[in-house]
């Protein structure tokens, strides 16, 4: 049987890493296999066009070589990671993934969705994930999180006016699918965070283990 596809989302410093170590610890309770992964990332080639992503510069980077990069990186790791793993019956949990796409290149940097929709289906045809999870707080929360931990990088260069249409981006893909998105209250102490996280979790393996 396929594997599920798990994604995590959020805008800057919503706790995407500290929360992927404890969703890690329930696949590993439930004795899944699994392969956690990243994107930007997840293969070397996708790894340097990361690099290339987040690397503060002085020329402006155009949206639309933004957006390519993006999902240059993105073939790759579906062709190298992802499609594999889950052919062989494995799960992924991945650190972002195209809804990122939506949420900061369609509503941070006002590119056009239907173009997006054309990448996505290029790339990925019929693949979705399965089960998203979108850490939610307030954007000046997530940026002095962000910004307590470590130098910005290009993107958490914006200014916030950025990071509240990507919030909303989120917002908005999280009530056009709700059989997919759980939104997560992330603004709460960890264990609160980890609290709703469990729920979303439990509830998806039920649901996946009765359709079989
Ligand atoms: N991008 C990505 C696009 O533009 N388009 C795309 O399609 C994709 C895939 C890099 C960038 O790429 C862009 C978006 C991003 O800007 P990234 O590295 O995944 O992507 O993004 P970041 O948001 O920069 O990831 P961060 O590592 O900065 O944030 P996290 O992982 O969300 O936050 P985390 O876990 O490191 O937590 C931040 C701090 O807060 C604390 C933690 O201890 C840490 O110090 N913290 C809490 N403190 C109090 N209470 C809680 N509940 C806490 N949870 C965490």
């Amino acid at each position: 049987m396929r594997g599920k596809f798990i994604t995590i989302e959020g805008t800057e410093g919503v706790g995407k890493t500290t929360n992927i170590e404890f969703i890690q610890a329930w696949l590993d309770g439930k004795n899944l296999p699994f392969v956690c992964t990243r994107e930007p990332g997840g293969t070397p080639l996708a790894e340097q066009i990361r690099e290339l992503l987040l690397a503060p510069r002085e020329e402006v980077v155009s949206s639309t070589a933004e957006l390519l990069l993006i999902f240059a990186g993105r073939a790759q790791h579906l062709h190298q990671v992802i499609e594999p793993v889950l052919a062989e019956g494995a799960w992924i949990l991945c650190d972002r993934f195209t809804d990122a796409t939506y949420a900061y290149q369609g509503a941070g940097r006002n590119m056009r969705t239907d173009l997006i929709a054309e990448l996505e289906l290029l790339v990925q045809g019929s693949l979705r994930p399965d089960l998203t999870l979108i850490l939610d707080i307030p954007v000046e929360l997530g940026l002095k999180r962000a910004s307590d931990r470590s130098e910005p990088d290009r993107f958490e260069q914006e200014q916030v006016e950025f990071f509240e249409r990507v919030r909303q981006g989120y917002l908005a893909i999280a009530a056009a699918d709700p059989d997919r998105c759980v939104v997560i209250d992330a603004s709460l102490p960890l264990e609160a965070v980890q609290r709703q996280i469990s729920v979303a979790l439990e509830a998806f393996w039920f649901s996946s283990e009765e359709s079989g």
